[in-house]
């Protein structure tokens, strides 16, 4: 392991010393310190050693993760004050230019596509519910039916503010308060930021948006539920796509679904872009409100029954605008954002 560690830093100390952008230091930065890093990696395996090693060696992967974070911060600055050094050279600022001209601005396609989807279940008789973005853990886990070994509440895939106090991790939390001020019949849904401790890559970013549905009634029923999302995804996709509802497993929701799609391109035929399985994407999870939680939420589950579903709205405005990269997304970048 010792050798290992050594080895490890050699190489990072190179690759850092290699990098030309930012961007390329946040690789770096991932390839060995994130989630799945190989320096991570390693810690984790320190569990197997012998009591008189682990000291040792946990002695020299903290030095060697300080060596790491120091390069990588003293060559983050010399980078930043490069780039400055040339954008001071390479472009200039007339601030006589002449601003009577109105550039008319355009709508992010994130939160077009979250209106559009609020809009989408307006229309069929849900309420918009809005809630805060850091909320409580009973509210995000504990009300949700989760398990308290369950992996997501780990501080290693939540960002808590302290003991007590999260970054929400899906809008649930909307639909806790909802159920615990509202009576029966239940129609909303709840669109936002939402936030997960996640290494950033061309889909993945900490912070995410997700719009989530709720319905409690009597008598709700699983056929409502799929003709709801079917109704649903033809709305939002067209009239000839097809749903396909997949057994899963959510802490909040019994049965649990799965929600694929049917390819764009062949309508569910067959094609090359599907892999001739008709199947482009899952869309969604769903299911039907676990009882647990509409007790916790103060509903008698022998008078009422409940479904709700959820979706990442990234990944569907990816979908919708061609976006092969959630970053452009957040990066206000005029030249992306003009296209819309
Ligand atoms: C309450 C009860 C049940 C919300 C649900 C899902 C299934 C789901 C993920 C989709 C992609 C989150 O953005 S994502 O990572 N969500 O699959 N969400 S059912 O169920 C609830 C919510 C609130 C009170």
């Amino acid at each position: 392991m010792k050798n290992l560690l050594t080895d490890l830093k050699t190489r990072v100390l190179s690759d850092i010393e290699g990098a030309e952008s930012l961007e390329a230091l946040e690789s770096i930065r991932v390839k060995y310190l994130g989630k799945k890093g190989e320096l991570t990696s390693i810690l984790r395996g320190m569990g197997k050693l012998s009591a008189e090693e682990r000291p040792i060696i946990g002695l020299l992967a903290n030095e060697v993760r300080d060596e790491i974070e120091t390069q990588m911060a003293e060559k983050r600055e010399s980078i930043g004050e490069a780039r400055l050094a040339k954008i001071i050279e390479e472009e200039e600022l007339d601030v006589t230019a002449n601003l009577s001209e109105v550039r008319v601005g355009s709508r992010n396609p994130l939160n077009r596509t979250m209106e559009e989807l609020e809009e989408l279940f307006r229309s069929m008789g849900f309420s918009v519910v809005d809630g805060p973005e850091i909320d409580t853990v009973d509210n995000n886990f504990t009300f949700l039916n989760f398990p308290e070994n369950h992996p997501s509440i780990e501080m290693s895939d939540t960002f808590y503010i302290d003991e007590k106090h999260l970054l929400r991790t899906h809008t649930s939390p909307v639909q806790v308060r909802y159920m615990m001020s509202h009576k029966p019949p239940i129609r909303m849904v709840s669109a936002g930021r939402t936030f997960r401790f996640d290494d950033v890559d061309d889909t993945h970013s900490p912070m995410f948006h997700q719009i989530e549905g709720l319905v409690v009634d009597e008598g709700v029923s699983m056929a409502n539920l799929i003709d709801t999302l079917d109704l649903f995804v033809k709305a939002l996709f067209g009239e000839d796509m097809k749903t396909r509802f997949r057994p899963h497993n959510f802490p909040f929701t019994e049965p649990s679904a799965e929600v694929d799609v049917s390819c764009f391109d062949c309508k569910g035929e067959g094609c090359p872009k599907c892999n001739f399985t008709g199947w482009s994407m899952e869309l969604l999870g769903c299911g039907m409100v676990h009882p647990n939680v509409l007790s916790m939420c103060g509903i008698d589950p022998e008078k009422y029954t409940g479904f709700a579903f959820g979706m990442g709205i990234d990944r569907i405005t990816m979908v919708k605008y061609g976006i092969d990269n959630i970053r452009l997304l957040y990066d206000n970048d005029k030249r992306f954002l003009q296209q819309f």
